[in-house]
């Protein structure tokens, strides 16, 4: 079952590009598309492998299912990213002549509309070329007027057209302190709108947690996106193993909505993935007990929450390398035993696990260490919470003095627009804390 990657303004395709990068890697593919047949051998991956994540065209490389869509030129003509761009067709990239300067609206009105058309019409292509498509992964920037505004234009677009298709995402949000934009705040609340409306999985990172992984774990004191996006693309590539690799658990992608998200309009997992360490740094072989556990420590997630000091409404583990059953099973039962973790019962009582066989990798740029075993945690926990009041808290305070509304206003939003986005995410928090009553 086929999923189609879609790539919406700079950082949802210079992320995307490190994601690619990674997922080729890991599936033995040139950047080109052909199958990198000495490493294959030696990889657990098979050619059946591919289908969901690359289509194979008739000369026989494989290519991504995915689009790659900016409403300005600015990243899909730079040069640096030419050798990228390689892996994907001119048919899978579409791009405008202007972007929408952080304005939410702008993506969803005039400057979005202008490569909307395209868009569906590359989406179409895409969705031709699929035996049995199951749904469709953003990636995005909530801070962004691109990356918020087109993705909620062009998911309602899509949504009219296939109903039936899953949507998930994994999207950046600004984070507090090094904000580039003012108008972030109305685009986050905004764009998270469209996740409760549209998405049956939301993965949010936070810009700060990423910097701040960089200076205190892995020690670079001047990371720049390249560096950030190796990260994320490591995040992403557990998250999305279930799915690209032979599983038995969240093989498909309404499997990971039933595993993990069992309540209507909550679509927010955290995720963790451990060990999370410089290449260079002093390689120490962890136990997986004690990457377990680090899983749910506050300062390992790519949020600034911890899941452990809430309830956690479900919550679900995928292990990857070379995996020793004892170790495994000693693990577990450590977690299992951890009277700190808190349940709501009614959903669940303890970690759903995976084992995932494949084999970690190298990529290019990756600047963290490639460990023996790799723990990704996926918790579903009432702390995610206290992200969202801080953003609405913020949000209040700007909407009370109609600070900037006038740069929406005039694309033809309306006030009506920022209630309904404020009052969905008011009926979020309160189900929140009715679920840690
Ligand atoms: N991690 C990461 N963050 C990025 C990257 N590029 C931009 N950002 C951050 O994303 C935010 C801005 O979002 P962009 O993705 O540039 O915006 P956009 O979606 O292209 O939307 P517009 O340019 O407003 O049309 C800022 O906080 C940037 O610091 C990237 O490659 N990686
Ligand atoms: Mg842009």
């Amino acid at each position: 079952m086929e999923c189609i990657s879609i790539h919406t303004g700079q950082t949802g395709i210079q992320w995307g590009l490190s994601c690619w990068d990674l997922f080729s890697a890991e599936h033995c593919l040139s950047p080109e598309g052909k199958i990198r047949l000495s490493d294959h051998i030696f990889s657990t991956s098979s050619l059946r492998d591919f289908s969901p994540f690359y289509r194979e065209t008739e000369d026989g490389l494989f290519k991504p299912r995915a689009l790659f869509l900016d409403c300005d030129d600015n990243v899909l003509e730079d040069p640096m990213y030419g050798s990228k761009l390689r892996r994907v067709d001119s048919p899978q990239k579409v791009l405008g002549t202007s972007n929408c300067a952080s304005i939410f609206g702008q993506g969803l009105g005039h400057n979005g509309d202008a490569v909307l058309d395209k868009s569906l019409e590359a989406v179409r292509r895409l969705m031709e070329e699929c035996e049995s498509p199951q749904g469709l992964i953003w990636y995005h920037s909530l801070g962004g007027g691109t990356g918020s505004g087109f993705t909620t234009l062009l998911a309602r677009g899509i949504a009219r057209e296939y109903p039936e298709l899953k949507m998930h995402e994994f999207s950046l949000l600004p984070g507090a302190e090094l904000t580039c934009a003012t108008t972030d705040v109305y685009n986050s609340l905004l764009g998270l709108h469209n996740s409760l409306d549209m998405m049956g999985c939301s993965y949010l990172f936070d810009s700060d947690v990423l910097y701040k992984t960089c200076f205190n774990k892995l020690h670079v004191n001047n990371p720049n996106h390249s560096v950030l996006n190796t990260i994320l693309a490591r995040v992403v590539a557990d998250v999305t193993a279930t799915l690209r690799f032979p599983s038995i658990v969240n093989a498909t992608m309404e499997d990971i909505e039933f595993n993990l998200l069992p309540i209507q309009r909550m679509p927010f997992p955290v995720v963790c993935l451990q060990p999370l360490l410089h290449r260079n740094a002093e390689c120490h072989d962890e136990h997986f007990k004690d990457l377990v556990m680090s899983c749910f420590e506050r300062g390992n997630q790519v949020l600034n929450c911890s899941p452990k000091e809430d309830k956690i409404i479900r919550s679900c583990l995928v292990l990857r390398g070379f995996i020793d059953m004892e170790e495994v099973r000693d693990g577990l039962n450590a977690l299992k035993t951890d009277k700190e973790f808190k349940f709501v019962t009614s959903f669940s009582k303890t970690h759903t696990t995976c084992l995932l066989n494949s084999k970690l990798v190298d990529f290019a740029d990756n600047i963290v260490s490639v460990p023996r075993i790799q723990v990704c945690s996926l918790t579903n926990s009432v702390s995610i919470s206290g992200i969202f009041k801080e953003l609405t808290r913020k949000f209040d305070m700007m909407f009370q003095q109609k600070a900037f509304l006038h740069w929406y206003y005039s694309e033809g939003m309306e006030e009506d627009d920022f209630n309904n986005a404020r009052d969905e995410m008011e009926t979020l928090l309160v189900k929140y804390q009715n679920l840690e009553k």
